[in-house]
């Protein structure tokens, strides 16, 4: 199988702040933190995917930024790509209601306390050279 299936992940910030997600499911990625996003489904844009994906889990209305360079990859067929979003100013504040059961908006001397998945690590990384120039 050659198909790649691209998974977007949301870098989003709130006052310097970087949003990492506790995931609850499946078994084997449960209590550690990712971007949060997902899928990218049929015909849909990596940006609409992650607004749709930030709606669903969260709750929130988010404005997509830009894309952080780079891909990475995950359990094959899929690939990691992550774009730097904000909330819009109407949106309501994330609250876990799919897949994950803890938020946290971690400053910048925070990033490396919580247990990233180890595909989310290199994503996160760059994702604070680009974003945060750190
Ligand atoms: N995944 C890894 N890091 C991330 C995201 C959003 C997703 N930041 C992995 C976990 C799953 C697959 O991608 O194996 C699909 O993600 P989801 O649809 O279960 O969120
Ligand atoms: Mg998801």
């Amino acid at each position: 199988m050659t198909q790649r299936i691209v998974v977007v992940g949301a870098a989003l910030f709130d006052g310097g702040r970087l949003l990492a997600a506790r995931r609850s499911a499946p078994p084997e990625l449960a209590g550690r933190w990712e971007l949060p996003g997902g899928k990218v489904e049929e015909g849909e844009t990596p940006e609409a995917a992650l607004a749709r994906e930030l709606r669903e889990e969260l709750g929130v209305a988010a404005e997509v930024v830009e894309r952080v360079p780079g891909e990475w990859p995950l359990k094959p067929p899929y690939v990691l790509q992550v774009w730097s979003a904000r909330l819009r100013p109407a949106s309501a504040a994330p609250r876990p209601l799919q897949d994950h059961d803890e938020l946290r908006w971690l400053a910048p001397d925070e990033i490396w306390h919580v247990d990233w998945l180890d595909q989310d690590v290199p994503a996160v990384r760059e994702t604070l050279t680009r974003v945060l120039g750190v």
